[in-house]
């Protein structure tokens, strides 16, 4: 048995408008698991310095996340909402996991193969690390649940290897501290449902991404009725209606897509939309998915907007968040240093 109580920590970078994606993979998420849980949900700035940013457009980022989960029913009383460089310990951590973790890990992580392309000498040091940072904002918690889409799966394993082998490599130093069964919790990932990995609206073979040159890729949370309209309506199908089982989405993503996003925003599954849907052609399948992405994305863009106005307000949720954070992360950096032998 664990004995770590349950924690759970997620974060999004600010690094351009949220879609879709990030909604239902992550953030529709982070609302269910305020119920049950003690949640901790990080606006990573950090992160997002790991390409050029420009200063006021990143400030106003930083605000838009923090928006995004006020505005989508996340409750900033009852959970911490914060951004990761108020609190100096995520950085402080990471230098630790730079320490734990080894080259050949780090190697072998897609998303920086991705995002540095042919470019790697030129990519950034903290791009390349941006894994093991990512393993101190989760650990620095000891948070043992970490809400996140299917694109962050080999991260999170990352995190749970850094974890063990922290706990291996200090094992006697943390016992002689007082400490039962490891350090650090293994974290595991919450990835399930049926939109774990959204797909580009323009080829069901892409993940959606904020970095997409075409706005006709992603449905943004700020996007007004019409412009999801518009968007649905142009996405990309196939020439078939659609199938009334899972087996008959083989082979064809873009309908795949549609139909997980639908069941996404209906809080159903890919079954019970097929049954639904089974045999309909894609234009009155798709007037449907308008009707119901307009209901729920509409207002939750509308209070975003609200609140954007309003960054007194937010930067006092983020300061209120990052003390709150603070009083956490504070202490278990301490034990991590006495782990260490380094004096404080
Ligand atoms: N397409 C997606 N489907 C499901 N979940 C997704 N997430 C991102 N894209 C999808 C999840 O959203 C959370 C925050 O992601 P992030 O902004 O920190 O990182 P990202 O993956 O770099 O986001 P993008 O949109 O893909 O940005 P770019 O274009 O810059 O690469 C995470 O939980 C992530 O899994």
């Amino acid at each position: 048995m664990t004995p770590f109580p349950e924690r759970v920590f997620s974060g999004i970078q600010p690094t351009g408008n949220l879609h879709l994606g990030n909604y239902l993979g992550a953030i529709v998420k982070f609302v269910a698991l305020q119920k049950t849980h003690e949640c901790l949900f990080c606006v990573v700035d950090l992160h997002a310095i790991t390409v050029p940013q420009e200063p006021n457009e990143l400030r106003a980022a930083i605000r838009k996340i923090a928006a995004a989960y006020i505005a989508s029913g996340v409750d900033p009383v009852k959970n911490i909402i914060f951004n990761q460089s108020q609190v100096a310990e995520h950085a402080e951590l990471a230098w630790v996991f730079n320490c734990v973790a080894r080259m050949g890990w780090l190697n072998r992580m897609t998303q920086f193969k991705e995002k540095a392309g042919k470019d790697r000498e030129n990519a950034s040091i903290g791009l390349f690390a941006y894994p093991t940072l990512m393993a101190a904002d989760i650990l620095l918690y000891r948070a043992t649940h970490v809400p996140v889409g299917e694109d962050q799966k080999q991260h999170i394993e990352l995190a749970r290897d850094i974890a063990q082998k922290f706990n291996n490599d200090f094992a006697e130093s943390i016992a002689a501290n007082g400490h039962e069964g490891g350090f650090f919790p293994l974290p595991e990932p919450l990835i399930q449902g049926p939109a774990a990995r959204v797909m580009n609206l323009r080829d069901g073979l892409k993940k959606m991404s904020k970095s997409d040159p075409s706005e006709y890729s992603r449905i943004s949370l700020s996007d007004d009725s019409d412009t999801i309209a518009q968007k649905v309506r142009k996405a990309k199908t196939d020439p078939e209606p659609l199938p009334t089982d899972k087996d008959g989405l083989s082979g064809r993503p873009e309908a795949e897509n549609l139909i997980g996003i639908y069941a996404a925003l209906n809080d159903s599954t890919t079954e019970a939309v097929l049954q639904q849907f089974g045999g309909a052609q894609f234009s009155a399948f798709k007037q449907q998915l308008v009707d119901l992405a307009v209901a729920k994305l509409g207002p939750i863009g509308a209070e975003m907007r609200r609140l954007e106005q309003d960054s007194a307000y937010i930067d006092s949720v983020l300061r209120d968040g990052s003390q709150r954070a603070r009083a956490i992360a504070g202490p278990i950096m301490n034990q991590v240093k006495d782990i260490l032998g380094l004096i404080r």
